[in-house]
């Protein structure tokens, strides 16, 4: 009541309107706890580039007993930009190392090793048990 007599002050006779409107703004706030939900808005637009890639990781498990992959060596071929996890069992060794990638990592015997990557880059790549040295899959992935 107070304020509203003190805008009055500093307008004159023609401020009493421009008062009245303020006091309508304040009203108005409580509708602004809305924005919430416009928020929103912009995650379920972000949700729509997910079903742009509709590929799901192609995933090639390798079981290797006594050094050597069971079954044979693998011969995957992938398209580029293709995601791959590459799973591996072994009983022996220290690490799996993938040319090409550059990826070498730490192998616990028993336990599966997961390696996931974006076949990005064309051509063939060994994928190889190393400590000791065996070939365990041949990675092919087309340009
Ligand atoms: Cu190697």
């Amino acid at each position: 009541m107070s304020i509203a007599l003190l805008a009055g002050c500093s307008g004159g006779g023609d401020t009493p309107s421009t008062v009245d409107s303020t006091d309508a703004a304040p009203t108005t706030q409580p509708e602004t706890t809305t924005p919430p939900t416009t928020s929103t808005e912009p995650a379920t637009t972000e949700s729509s580039p997910t079903p742009t890639t509709p590929r799901r990781p192609r995933t090639i498990v390798i079981v290797v007993d006594q050094g050597r992959p069971r079954g044979g060596i693998k011969r995957p071929t992938f398209e580029r930009g293709e995601k791959v996890v590459l799973v591996v069992r072994s009983d022996i060794g220290e690490s799996v190392h993938l040319h090409g990638y550059d990826v070498d990592r730490p192998l616990t015997p028993g336990k599966p090793l997961r390696i996931a990557l974006t076949a990005n880059v064309a051509g063939r790549f060994e994928v190889e048990l190393h400590a000791p040295d065996s070939l365990l899959a041949v990675l092919e992935v087309r340009p």
